[in-house]
């Protein structure tokens, strides 16, 4: 059989455009494809969530390639390891409490379960805004990253979702439109964005999980972000609560948790 280039064109174009459309109303929409995202995605997926994770970059698995310094081995603590069992990425203790992970293995295995439990990863594309009706987030406004890049002047397209999950790590994104352009008070003390703090991993780990959590009517935090939303300190390359934060978003959405 003689391959052709055109078969080939229409076939990327018309399965992507299927998948795109089968995603501009869904039930959760990740922005970021970080640990936090990729763990939540995963536990939405399994539950039978449409899932749409859009992330910036082309490779998803956010700050988690590079391990500490891009010493590519990461660090969890006992509950952080045993999200790493339930992915089956092998683990290694190095003194009690303290668990290495390969941080190559830990995304692509990730990754792969998330998208095999049926999540799809939009990658390449920024969300740069979101729709809001009656003070409520009810969706993203999404373009490709490198118009972004480049300044091309390129209007948007949308998509709709009942949840929408910052899970944008230090920056925020999410957030940042919405304080920037809606009057939208946030679910913190000084109802805005309070901003991350210095380094303290002990401390950091905790918070992350009690900071995971919705933030404003249809949107919540997991991972970075939700330390940086509430004001919570940095914790370094210890990343068992980024994916503590993104198994617990998935179960407060799972449970029927409606901010
Ligand atoms: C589309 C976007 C947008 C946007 C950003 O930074 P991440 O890895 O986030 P987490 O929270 O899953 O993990 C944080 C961890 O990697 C980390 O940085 C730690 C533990 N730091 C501790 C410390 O002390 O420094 O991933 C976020 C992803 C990235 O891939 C971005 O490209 C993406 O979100 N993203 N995607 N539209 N507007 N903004």
């Amino acid at each position: 059989m003689m391959l052709s280039e055109t078969k080939i064109t229409r076939a990327i174009i018309e399965r992507f455009s299927r998948k795109l459309l089968d995603h501009t109303e869904v039930d959760t929409a990740i922005v970021g494809g970080g640990p936090a995202g990729l763990v939540a995605a995963y536990y939405l997926a399994k539950a039978g969530h449409k899932v749409a994770i859009f992330e910036r970059k082309l490779s998803i698995g956010g700050g988690m390639w590079g391990g500490g310094m891009m010493f590519n081995e990461i660090v969890v603590q006992q509950e952080g390891k045993e999200i790493l069992d339930a992915f089956d990425v092998h683990t290694e203790e190095y003194e009690p409490g303290y668990f290495t992970a390969d941080a190559v293995e830990a995304v692509t295995t990730i990754g792969s379960q998330a998208l095999k439990a049926g999540a799809k990863v939009f990658n390449c594309m920024t969300v740069e805004d979101v729709i809001i009706r009656e003070g409520r987030v009810i969706g993203l406004v999404i373009t490709w990253s490198p118009v972004e890049m480049t300044g091309l002047h390129v209007d948007p397209l949308s998509i709709t979702a009942r949840h929408v999950i910052d899970a944008t790590g230090h920056a925020t994104e999410v957030l940042r439109v919405i304080e920037r352009k809606a009057d939208i008070k946030l679910f913190t003390e000084t109802g805005k964005l309070m901003g991350e703090r210095s380094m303290w991993s002990d401390k950091a780990e905790r918070l992350t999980i009690d900071n995971t959590k919705a933030i404003c009517p249809g949107v919540y935090v997991a991972g970075m972000s939700a330390n940086a939303a509430f004001g919570g300190p940095r914790m370094g390359p210890i990343f068992g609560g980024m994916l503590l934060s993104g198994k617990k978003v998935a179960e407060l959405i799972l449970s029927g948790d409606r901010p």
